[in-house]
């Protein structure tokens, strides 16, 4: 049986890359941080089939420990402070994670568990505003500490891959999303807020940015692609991406759209406003406070290396991905016995 190690498995990808690696067949060990609620929420119908370990990417002896105690032949490094907006409030903390604490995790897998192969969680942010589409040529352009945190990260395991001959590589993976996804992340607010608008439970969607442009994919079809990254003869790096992308003035759209409303827009920059075309009503407005200190304006990725190489591609659309979080939101809106209604289709 072979033998997975998922930090972060508490998150978004954890969920959905557990749930694949038990299905086939492997055992699963999951790292959980020690922290003062329980973050077990999302993969509460796991529970009973995976272990946790208490670890942390800023503790050394911790990865060490569960490294040597679970001797995994596949790492899978999820781990990371993962909001870029929030990275610019926390820089230092930022790097400490996603940056350092991938060396950290590297040393403890040579030193413990040499011969297991690495996948580390990197991301489309790199790219910043070098021009779309992006693929493993393109030249890294970081535009937030969260993105320089990750350079840091990305330059490691190619470093550790050829100094000490690890198989260890680098998913450089687009936007990902899911009804698991974190409710600070656009696409999880705006989905939200729809629903909780439409049945009057809230008055107003404040979102930052509204031109920023992003390639959209289902988190299901990515955590594929991270296993077929540790299946190959050689390791080496990869984007992950739809090839498709939309604004986020273009998502609000489509969620309202999917629940039977069409949006209108009028002003500019942060007087710009959105309304429902039947009645004219405002539902979203612009707050200052969301706008990024840096934006990365437009990212839309090229995968046909791993669609190639990987035989990966997607198999959920972006349609698919928001009918998937309106399904989510509205079936718990039923279970507290409310009433929202999808658009017949
Ligand atoms: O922002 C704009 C915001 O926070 C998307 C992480 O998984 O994907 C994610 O990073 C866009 C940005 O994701 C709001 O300015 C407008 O342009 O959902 P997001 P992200 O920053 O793209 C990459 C690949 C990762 O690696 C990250 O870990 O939406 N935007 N208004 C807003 N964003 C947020 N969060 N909230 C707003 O109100």
């Amino acid at each position: 049986m072979r033998v997975a190690l998922i930090t972060c498995i508490t998150g978004q990808d954890g969920y959905y890359l557990a749930r694949l690696l038990l299905d086939k067949g492997y055992k699963v060990h999951g790292v959980r941080q020690a922290l003062a609620h329980d973050d077990r929420a999302h993969i509460k119908p796991l529970l009973d089939d995976i272990t946790l370990h208490y670890g942390d990417m800023t503790d050394q002896t911790s990865l060490n420990n569960v490294m040597q105690a679970v001797q995994p032949d596949e790492v899978y490094n999820l781990a990371a402070q993962s909001h870029v907006g929030v990275s610019f409030a926390v820089p230092e903390y930022t790097m400490n994670v996603n940056g350092h604490g991938v060396k950290r995790l590297l040393d403890a897998m040579r030193a413990y568990a040499p011969k297991a192969k690495f996948y580390q969680a990197g991301t489309s942010e790199l790219f910043g505003n070098s021009p779309a589409p992006q693929n493993e040529e393109t030249a890294f352009d970081p535009q937030s500490p969260y993105a320089e945190a990750k350079l840091y990260a990305h330059q490691t395991v190619v470093e550790y891959r050829q100094q000490y001959g690890l198989y260890a590589v680098n998913g450089i993976l687009f936007n990902h999303e899911s009804p698991k996804r974190g409710d600070d992340f656009v696409t999880q607010k705006i989905v939200k807020a729809a629903c909780a608008i439409l049945k009057g439970a809230q008055d107003i969607l404040y979102l930052g940015n509204l031109d920023a442009v992003r390639d959209w994919g289902h988190a299901e079809d990515y955590v594929e692609g991270m296993w077929r990254m540790l299946q190959q003869d050689a390791p080496d790096d990869y984007v992950l991406a739809t090839g498709t992308s939309c604004s986020v003035r273009d998502f609000v759209c489509e969620v309202f759209g999917a629940l039977g409303h069409d949006i209108i827009w009028q002003g500019q920059g942060a007087e710009e406003v959105g309304m429902l075309l039947e009645n004219n009503r405002e539902v979203v407005r612009i707050a200052p406070e969301f706008y990024r200190p840096a934006e990365v304006h437009n990212l839309i990725g090229d995968s046909r290396k791993a669609q190639q190489n990987l035989d990966w591609s997607i198999r959920k659309t972006r349609y698919n991905l928001i009918q998937d979080m309106i399904d989510a939101e509205l079936n718990k809106d039923a279970r507290a016995g409310g009433h929202i209604q999808r658009a017949r289709a």
